[in-house]
């Protein structure tokens, strides 16, 4: 067995890894666990070109795939097989693949990927963090590899540079990133469904959730800090799965005004995650950083025990800290 990063595994060219494709058979094209956009969108995008060329390809992903992705997998069967090349689309880490396809996190033959923090555990890679998203270089490689670029196929790529942009409003986007994405509209890729079914919809048991936590949002230091808390018991009478869950730390941020936002969730023992979202005067990392936590200048996570009196109270006395110093620099 290969060890991660050993000294054999190199980067290679789009046109070497298009090689390695077309030479190998009975692919295997793996997605990241809780999968997104982007990794299906590369994957199905990849396994249509490789279909064009005539090879054996199923796509594995270790969680199900969520229905909303349903218009990209018109047509995609998932054989099972013994892989004799896998590939691995949009997975910084082998971590990523999750339990059940952990048996191939040591045998990545290749890896397509725009995370600047890739561990290189594949064998060979094509690692561009300039890419606003996978897809925005599945784009190039099913260029290099002469595959048509199908209705299909352009919904694939455009869903990945639209989720991961949010829906082009960060910062990775940028203006190669609008002409790929345009040159998929001239192929028939439907951007206006596709940013409605990803940006402008969501489920019924999102909605309950998100009506149950905007009740417990309570505003603090003259607006500038809005706490809100989930509780085990709110999951359970909405009927919330993860995938409604994504997002919700984002809400008290959004207010006008808010340059503190916390979100509390109640985990399975009781103790509350904590996360704290930051305007740019803030550094989120710092506070969870008091709390042993950590994380990312405007957003960062720590977890905190008392209940949720008890959390909120310890919490918000490192908020105060923080207005403090600001009013006294
Ligand atoms: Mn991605």
């Amino acid at each position: 067995m290969r060890e991660t990063m050993s000294p054999e595994n190199k980067s290679v060219s789009l046109h070497d890894a298009v090689k390695l494709l077309l030479e190998a058979d009975d692919i295997y094209l793996l997605c990241h666990q809780y999968p997104d956009g982007d990794t299906l969108g590369s994957a199905a995008a990849l396994y249509l070109g490789l279909r064009q060329k005539g090879k054996r390809v199923s796509i594995r992903c270790g969680d199900p795939i969520p229905q909303k992705y349903d218009y990209m997998f018109e047509g995609i069967e998932f054989p099972d097989f013994e892989p004799q090349f896998i590939c691995a689309v949009d997975i910084a880490d082998p971590q990523l693949l999750g339990q059940r396809l952990s048996p191939y996190a040591q045998r990545v033959d290749l890896c397509i990927d725009h995370h600047g923090s890739n561990t290189k555990y594949a064998r060979q890679y094509v690692i561009r963090p300039e890419a606003a998203s996978t897809t925005e270089i599945m784009y190039d490689l099913l260029f290099t590899m002469e595959a048509e670029i199908t209705s299909q196929i352009a919904d694939c790529i455009y869903t990945g540079i639209t989720t991961d942009t949010g829906c082009f409003r960060y910062t990775n986007a940028t203006s190669r990133t609008y002409i790929v994405a345009a040159h998929m509209m001239d192929k028939g890729a439907d951007a206006a469904m596709i940013n409605r079914v990803m940006f402008d919809t969501k489920s019924r048991a999102r909605l309950e959730i998100e009506r149950r936590v905007l009740d417990t949002m309570s505003f603090y230091f003259g607006g500038k800090c809005a706490v809100a808390y989930v509780t085990r018991e709110m999951v359970r009478q909405s009927g919330a799965n993860d995938e409604d869950m994504d997002g919700i730390a984002a809400l008290p941020r959004q207010v006008e005004g808010v340059e503190i936002g916390v979100t509390m969730r109640e985990k399975e023992d009781g103790s509350f995650k904590i996360s704290v979202r930051t305007g740019p005067k803030v550094n989120a990392s710092k506070i969870c950083a008091e709390f042993g936590g950590g994380g990312h200048p405007g957003a960062a996570g720590c977890v905190l025990t008392g209940g949720v009196t008890g959390a909120k109270h310890q919490i918000l006395s490192a908020v105060q800290k923080v207005f403090e110093k600001q009013e006294n620099s």
